[in-house]
């Protein structure tokens, strides 16, 4: 049984991951969480009117922390800004997707791509009858970040989960792809956050501060037991998958998205290097590789948009199959 959840698993989950999720500290406002997605989801699959269930993809973007301490000043971090996950939210919006966006609080978020760094700062001033108004050149970037992102919140669309650490990501994960079963084929997992593949146990945390008068600092990560396999084995097992691999040596890249991708089980594993994957990406499948590249001939182009528009005719010749 797993209580987080209030459902039972015929398999037990591997010892692994049992352990993992027994010794992670509580998540916040766990039930809150499960209630919106809940909610989320039964709106999707019942549209008002005589609409037909939507598809629904769960977004993962950023990087998960890993702290060094429970109360924690310290943590290891990784590289990724939320970019990817942010800009396909909007390709999948518009293609009729119902969206649960899981990002790591801070980063990218969809539909401000044309925002300066420090939006609230550059884009606002205050004149002096205390109004505040957009500056310009601006005015045009704001009034679609704004009407957009509202549009698809209000319009039950798009769903947003804050995470920080290890722990959180994977709780929430899990809790998604649980909420998300019953959809069956119609539901998809875009895997693009770069999650951490080693950790500390809460158990065997230091509670405060790491001291750095006791000299060099000795610490044992173990490595995050392997998620994908419950995901598609256990929590999801009809969703159609997609998992990210990057690598900066381009060598083994395509060699270990293969590997992901018969291990896990994964629908498609999209292989990117670090240096160009805002330019181009390998999508492997059972018996393709599919290089996607950004039209370059555009300068406001990306590589997700012909990228989604691969996912989503893949997903609908996969949903054709399942129904037969
Ligand atoms: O977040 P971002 O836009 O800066 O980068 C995207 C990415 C490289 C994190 C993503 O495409 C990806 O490959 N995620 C999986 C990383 C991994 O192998 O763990």
């Amino acid at each position: 049984m797993d209580s987080r959840n209030g459902s039972v698993s015929e398999t037990p989950l591997d010892a692994e991951i049992e352990s993992f999720f027994d010794s992670a500290p509580p998540l916040k406002d766990s039930a809150g969480i499960i209630k919106k997605l809940k909610e989320f989801i039964e709106y999707n699959s019942t549209p008002p009117g005589k609409g037909s269930p939507r598809r629904v993809v769960c977004v993962t973007s950023g990087g998960t922390t890993v702290p060094l301490e429970q109360r924690c000043v310290r943590y290891i971090d990784n590289f990724s800004s939320g970019h990817r996950g942010a800009t396909s939210i909007e390709y999948f919006i518009k293609a009729g997707y119902a969206v649960i966006f899981l990002y790591r609080r801070g980063t990218f978020q969809p539909y401000c791509q044309s925002l300066p760094e420090d939006p609230l700062l550059e884009c606002f001033e205050c004149s002096d009858d205390s109004t505040i108004q957009v500056r310009q050149p601006h005015t045009e970037a704001v009034k679609r970040a704004v009407s957009d992102h509202h549009a698809a919140i209000a319009g039950g669309h798009l769903l947003k989960l804050p995470f920080t650490t290890i722990f959180e990501y994977l709780q929430i994960l899990q809790s998604i792809a649980m909420s998300m079963k019953d959809l069956g084929s119609l539901a998809v997992f875009y895997l693009a956050a770069a999650v951490s593949d080693f950790y500390v146990p809460w158990k065997s945390m230091a509670e405060h501060k790491i001291q750095s008068a006791s000299g060099p600092l000795d610490m044992r990560l173990v490595q995050v037991p392997k998620m994908l396999s419950a995901l598609k084995k256990e929590w999801a097992p009809m969703a159609f998958c997609i998992s990210f691999k990057l690598e900066t040596d381009s060598k083994i890249l395509l060699e270990k998205a293969e590997m992901a991708l018969k291990k896990y089980r994964m629908h498609m594993v999209v292989a990117n290097e670090l240096s160009t994957r805002k330019e181009v990406v390998t999508v492997v499948t059972g018996n393709e590789k599919i290089l996607v590249c950004r039209d370059k001939t555009r300068a406001d182009s990306d590589v997700e948009e012909p990228l989604i528009e691969l996912i989503v005719g893949r997903h609908s010749a996969y949903i054709k199959d399942s129904d037969l």
